[in-house]
């Protein structure tokens, strides 16, 4: 019977520390008071600097960090942390659609019985929300550029919005590119164009001032490195991008440094 009692104790206390761990990585760690700072016609944040999110019933963003793998599953693809900008990213959990073959869940199509297993949606801002404060000085047009991580079909595609608002070129960015590797893109998947169409994907931002900038889901297991605002129509990103310049408070932690696995024979 004590035996049954342990056993039991064990069980429970080994729910709730993974309760724990999964609530931690899914809550912010940067407060609404940290604002990142256009300068120069460029906006960089890092994904895991989101302020909140929200529309989580279904799925939620995780961030992954060195030796700190969210503990959801399905997750067929491990994690990706190296090569990740400041040492961590964030990905939609779980990943139930990994091939075409898996089951699709609409988000449009969903009921009561099927609206748990959603793992897909063209509808922006629906699913699993984040949200990032910046402050744009030069109000204008700002093409948006997101490096991700894809190791299938059923993984790279996300909706960009502003202020609370989708606007038809923040739906639907693609990647065909750059599998098994961080890769930066901004397209506009189309139904003429299912690999996406370049320079398509921007926010029209028409006043200077401090903006709120959201993601949601279109495909679940989807990791988002980083993103950038950029004014120039021509600019593309590279390596793991710009700095993220601060306007207003500070980042209070950092992540451990992921070293490259040691070669080096000590
Ligand atoms: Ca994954
Ligand atoms: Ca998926
Ligand atoms: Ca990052």
């Amino acid at each position: 019977m004590k035996k049954l009692i342990v056993v039991i104790l064990v069980l429970l206390f080994s729910v709730v520390g993974l309760k724990a761990q999964l609530i931690e990585q899914a809550k912010p760690i940067v407060n609404a008071e940290v604002v990142f700072n256009e300068e120069n016609g460029i906006v960089a944040v890092e994904g895991e600097h989101f302020y909140k999110q929200t529309n989580t019933e279904i799925r939620q963003w995780f961030i992954t960090s060195k030796g700190k793998v969210p503990e959801v599953k399905p997750d067929p693809d491990g994690e990706h942390i190296d090569g990740a900008s400041g040492n961590a990213y964030i990905e939609i959990l779980p990943d139930t659609r990994t091939t075409h073959s898996c089951k699709l869940y609409k988000f449009e199509e969903a009921n009561e019985e099927t609206f748990k297993l959603v793992n897909f949606t063209d509808l922006p801002g629906k699913v699993a929300v984040l949200h990032y404060k910046v402050k744009i000085n030069k109000s204008g047009r700002y093409y948006v550029w997101v490096r991700i991580f894809s190791t299938g079909s059923e993984d790279n595609g996300v909706h960009v919005g502003l202020d609370g608002a989708w606007p038809e070129n923040g739906k639907r960015m693609q990647w065909c590119e750059g599998k098994n590797s961080w890769t930066w893109e901004s397209k506009q998947r189309t139904e003429k164009e299912h690999c996406g169409v370049p320079k398509q994907i921007f926010l029209d931002i028409p006043k200077a001032g401090i903006h709120d900038i959201q993601f949601s889901m279109r495909e679940d297991g989807f990791e988002i490195d980083k993103f950038i605002l950029a004014n120039d129509i021509n600019y593309v990103p590279q390596g793991k991008g710009p700095a993220c310049k601060l306007y207003k408070s500070q980042l209070l932690r950092a992540f451990e440094k992921v070293l490259k696995a040691d070669t080096s024979g000590h």
